[in-house]
């Protein structure tokens, strides 16, 4: 209930009252039919605007419960659709939101197809059986035309990944449950002012930029945070945003500290199984316990002790504090994998120095040292692009140097 409140607030509602109900779900109204009725007249005291369900409604039953209240009920998946369509700011975000919401709509305009069929429930929206069936066929036919666009755009994105792929640069990626503070680590470390904020899925879409981890040169990204019992709809809409985290080197998974431990505990494995679905099995996850300086020394002791089964090598953090954000980078960089340092010798001409010109935009570091006829390069990359410099090499008539000649000579 906490967190359908954050969500909510979110959103920008102001939470009145909140209610619960241990109980089988009611097929009509999904809390019992006294319930419904308290929640009436609670709603008319306190004058509200809409009744938000944690659990899920089937359309019948919202449509029951707004006859009985008198105002608008929504569901926690309807919410996150609202929070969602509120933020996103990029194309594809948009898109991927309104995908979700049109696969949404599908089952339930179903639903009242069948409802209106039955004669229980003239028409749907104040429209004819007739028309809910083209309502319905419309729909489908969005579905498939956003379908056909974000395809477009993941093909462009592919392309980008696939130039970044071939980039000599190592990649990581930060993941964590919403607003455990991703965006404020990703601001400490790129010295970026990327929007970072309490509420919760302020970041949708995702932004990379470098960063050394130590003398590693690594592209890092912040993208979309995870949550509880997020619909597969929502996790398909934002697949390809998330597949971002399965093709870097390391993540760095990042967990709010400063909760109670059930939340720590529970948020760890949302992010865990959300990682393994998502499919990054065999990339190293560094985690990082954020938010520390709004804890005591004692009380970080005592929690990191109850997690210490649930966790191996934690690192402490404070993104905003940027407090032990070296060690952080130093946990990253022993899992990230080595660069290779290379010197060769290329005839000094045209393709060489366009080469060359090439080459500085695609590596960490490059030294280049002119011998009249010949020109020396000294370089650092990941051992996959290492194996492409050397095809161009024998394609330039260059000759490979043995590391240690170069330091001789240097
Ligand atoms: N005290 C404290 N607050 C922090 C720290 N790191 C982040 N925060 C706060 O936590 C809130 C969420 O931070 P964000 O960086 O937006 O979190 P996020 O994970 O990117 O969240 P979403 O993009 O919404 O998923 C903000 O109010 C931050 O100021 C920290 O180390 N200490
Ligand atoms: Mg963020």
């Amino acid at each position: 209930m906490d967190e359908l409140t954050s969500l909510a607030e979110s959103a920008g509602y102001v939470v009145v009252a909140s209610i619960e109900q241990m109980r089988r779900a009611d097929a009509r109204f999904q809390i019992g039919r006294g319930k419904a009725e308290e929640l009436a007249k609670l709603v008319k005291d306190l004058d509200a605007a809409k009744i938000i369900f944690d659990n899920d409604l089937k359309s019948i039953q919202s449509y029951n419960l707004a006859t009985v209240t008198g105002i608008e009920t929504i569901d926690r998946f309807q919410l996150i659709l609202e929070i969602f369509a509120k933020r996103a700011s990029t194309q594809e975000a948009k898109l991927q939101i309104k995908l979700a919401n049109l696969q949404y709509q599908l089952p339930r305009v179903k639903a009242s197809v069948k409802l209106a069929k039955m004669g229980e429930r003239p028409g749907f929206l104040g429209l004819g059986m007739y028309e809910v069936d083209i309502h319905f066929n419309a729909i489908k036919k969005q579905i498939a035309t956003i379908r056909k666009e974000l395809k477009r755009i993941s093909k462009q994105r592919d392309l980008h990944r696939l130039r970044r792929i071939e980039s000599s640069f190592l990649h990581v990626s930060l993941a964590g449950y919403t607003n455990s503070g991703k965006t404020t680590l990703f601001n400490a470390l790129t010295r970026e002012a990327k929007s970072v904020n309490p509420g919760l899925f302020t970041t949708l879409s995702t932004t990379t930029r470098s960063v050394f981890f130590q003398d590693k040169k690594a592209l890092i990204t912040d993208t979309v945070g995870f949550i509880d019992r997020l619909p597969i709809i929502m996790v398909n809409a934002f697949h390809s945003t998330l597949e971002e985290t399965t093709l870097s080197d390391a993540i760095i998974l990042i967990i709010d500290f400063h909760e109670s431990l059930e939340e720590i505990k529970r948020k760890l494995l949302v992010c865990l199984n959300t990682l393994k679905e998502i499919g990054t099995g065999g990339i190293p996850i560094i985690t990082a316990l954020n938010k520390i300086d709004l804890l005591k020394k004692d009380e970080i002791q005592e929690k990191l002790h109850s997690i210490s089964n649930d966790v191996s090598n934690p690192i402490l953090i404070s993104a905003l504090k940027e407090i032990n954000l070296d060690e952080l980078k130093k946990s990253v960089a022993t899992h990230l994998g080595n660069y290779l340092k290379i010197a060769f010798l290329l005839p000094l001409n045209d393709s060489t120095l366009s080469f060359i010109s090439r080459l500085y935009t695609q590596v960490g570091s490059l030294e280049t040292y002119y011998t009249g006829k010949e020109i020396k390069v000294v370089v650092t990359a990941s051992p996959l692009f290492m194996d492409k410099i050397n095809g161009q090499i024998k394609k330039l008539e260059g000759k490979l140097l043995l590391f240690n000649e170069t330091e001789k000579d240097n």
